[in-house]
């Protein structure tokens, strides 16, 4: 496939370089995204389940929801689009990857400087205490599960209308800030404040890189647009960037 010679100087020449990425990436593992209609979850919205008042409301479809999702990342791996990037990140010293996904594959792929703006679907803590729990999480039996101070036990994710961790979220807008490659993967760029980041890599300079299925908000920014598949694209890449 062909590059234009300007993402092909900017890959060889950037120092600071910043990877974005959503579910679209990890489709090819197996793991739908969120915009998938197929699936057990076709009729529910995540967007009306990945939140506080559904969990308050039904704590048991919320936990199936995230059993059914923790039991399905058990069973996939990494694809060449996650194992791409670990490549990418050996050939700068200054590589940040943000992630969007709760999926936790990057790490599992081999990624070091990794931020999880969302959480991790595998973890869970205590709702009212936030004390980490580490335990097995069934609905066996008919209980949910409860912290020792009596909270109940959530996933440890971000859900609409919560805040992101501080940590993982300055850290990423630090790493924007400063970035002369941004490359948007495998996202619609719809869930803010992820969906900034790309924006503000572009109004301070970077050479903003799309891969996606589809057109998304950024389409008409960026400096390069590839349609088509992260698993397929990224390998391609790696290959432009020589030993
Ligand atoms: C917050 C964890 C505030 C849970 C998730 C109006 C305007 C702007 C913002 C808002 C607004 N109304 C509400 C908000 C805020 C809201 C938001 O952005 N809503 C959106 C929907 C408008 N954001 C929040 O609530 C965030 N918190 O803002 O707090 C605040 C401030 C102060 C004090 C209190 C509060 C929290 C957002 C985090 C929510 N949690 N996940 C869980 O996973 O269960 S978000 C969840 O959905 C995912 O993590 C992911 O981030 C997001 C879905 O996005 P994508 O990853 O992009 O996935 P998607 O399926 O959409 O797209 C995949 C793409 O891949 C597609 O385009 C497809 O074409 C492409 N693709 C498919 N296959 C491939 C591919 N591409 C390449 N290769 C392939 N093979
Ligand atoms: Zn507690």
């Amino acid at each position: 496939m062909d590059f234009p010679q300007a993402f092909l100087d900017v890959l060889h020449a950037a120092k600071r370089v910043v990877v974005l990425t959503g579910a679209g990436i990890s489709k090819e593992s197996g793991v739908p995204t969120f915009r998938d209609k197929d699936g057990l979850w076709a009729r529910y919205d995540p967007l009306e389940l990945a939140t506080v008042q559904a969990f308050l409301d039904n704590p048991r479809l919320v936990w199936e929801w995230y059993l059914y999702r923790r039991n399905l990342i058990r069973d996939v791996s990494p694809n060449p689009g996650h194992l791409a990037l670990v490549e990418i990140e050996k050939h700068y010293d200054d590589f940040t990857l943000i992630t969007q996904n709760v999926d936790g594959l990057h790490r599992r792929a081999g990624s070091e400087n990794i931020l999880e703006l969302h959480g991790n679907i595998v973890l869970s803590k205590c709702f009212e205490c936030g004390a980490r729990f580490d335990g097995e999480v069934t609905l066996e039996g008919g209980g949910l599960p409860s912290c020792h101070c009596g909270g109940r036990i959530r996933p440890d994710v971000v859900w609409f209308g919560e805040t992101l961790p501080e940590k993982a979220l300055s850290g990423a807008f630090e790493a924007t800030n400063r970035a002369e490659l941004f490359l948007s993967i495998g996202t619609s760029a719809l869930v803010h404040p992820a969906a900034s980041m790309p924006l503000v890599a572009k109004q301070i300079g970077a050479y903003l890189v799309e891969v996606n299925l589809e057109p998304t908000p950024l389409t008409g920014v960026c400096d390069f647009y590839v349609h088509g598949k992260s698993g397929e694209i990224l390998p391609e890449i790696v290959k432009r960037l020589g030993p």
